[in-house]
């Protein structure tokens, strides 16, 4: 590794406006399974059967059961050197935007600043009756499912398939990635949407889109540099 990077490390060099999109992939490095492909699986349920809002109607402790699994491994994790380089790459640079979709906190606890997260967030509670919403990071949560003071049921702060993202979140990622020289894309599989269209977005807006990814996806062949290696080796040497 080291002289093939080099055309796209000063491309970013040179950029004053980089947009960032992250995958689950980011955190695997840290021992976080990604939702597809090995590891993947939770008492053979796929994420698509247990992230819905009729999983959670038909069986709100299975699926809090399944949310405080991934709440206690997330806990026992650390941020990896890909979290570490966006942090320093977001200092270096006038125009930096870190969107994500991962629910699990290590884009904070790495120290990033803003952080547009268009799937909400494992670390934060929702009541189902009155609306209220809380941060809650104990792992194990001591009783599930878990209420609200209102006595309504409480849900994971997060966005499930069917669920509209929170408002504006999409408007602003666009934002971003229209007025971006370079945009990164990291550990995704760039299959859920509307996340995954940010990608061809960044193209057509004229970025330079640079895809690292331990596997091909649907679009690395669109992009402009596509490292085929693990994130916490490629992006610290990249930014
Ligand atoms: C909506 C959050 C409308 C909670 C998650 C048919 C076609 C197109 C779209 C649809 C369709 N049918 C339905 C839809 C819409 C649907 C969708 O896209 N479905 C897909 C699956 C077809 N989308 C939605 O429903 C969205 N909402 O559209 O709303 C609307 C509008 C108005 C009003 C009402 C409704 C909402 C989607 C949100 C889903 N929420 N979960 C939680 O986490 O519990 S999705 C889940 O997938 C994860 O949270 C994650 O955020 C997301 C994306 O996955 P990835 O992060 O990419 O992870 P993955 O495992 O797939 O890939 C990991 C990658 O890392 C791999 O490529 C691997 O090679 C790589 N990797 C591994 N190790 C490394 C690495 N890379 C680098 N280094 C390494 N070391
Ligand atoms: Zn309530």
């Amino acid at each position: 590794m080291g002289s093939d990077l080099e055309p796209a490390r000063e491309r970013l060099a040179q950029a004053q406006a980089v947009a960032v999109l992250t995958g689950a992939g980011i955190s695997a490095e840290s021992g976080i399974p990604t939702f597809r492909g090995e590891g993947g699986l939770w008492k053979n349920f796929r994420a698509e059967d247990l992230a819905t809002p009729a999983a959670f109607a038909r069986d709100p402790r299975l699926v809090w059961e399944w949310y405080n699994w991934r709440r206690e491994m997330i806990s026992q994790a650390k941020p990896n050197p890909a979290h570490e380089a966006l942090v320093k790459l977001e200092a270096a640079k006038p125009r930096f935007t870190l969107i994500t979709q991962n629910v699990d906190g290590l884009h904070d606890r790495a120290g990033s600043g803003r952080i547009l997260k268009l799937h909400g967030d494992i670390w934060r509670l929702r009541c189902t009756g009155c609306g209220a919403h809380w941060p809650d990071r104990r792992a194990p949560l001591p009783t599930l499912p878990p209420h609200c003071g209102c006595g309504g049921l409480a849900r994971p702060g997060v966005v499930w398939f069917g669920e509209a993202l929170p408002e504006g979140i999409m408007g602003e990622a666009e934002h971003a990635v229209e007025t971006a020289e370079v945009f990164l894309v990291i550990g995704t599989s760039a299959v859920v949407y509307p996340a995954a269209g940010l990608v061809p977005y960044a193209k057509q807006s004229g970025a330079t889109v640079i895809e690292i990814n331990v596997e091909t996806t649907a679009f690395s062949g669109m992009v402009d540099f596509s490292f085929q290696r693990p994130a916490g080796e490629v992006l610290p040497r990249l930014v």
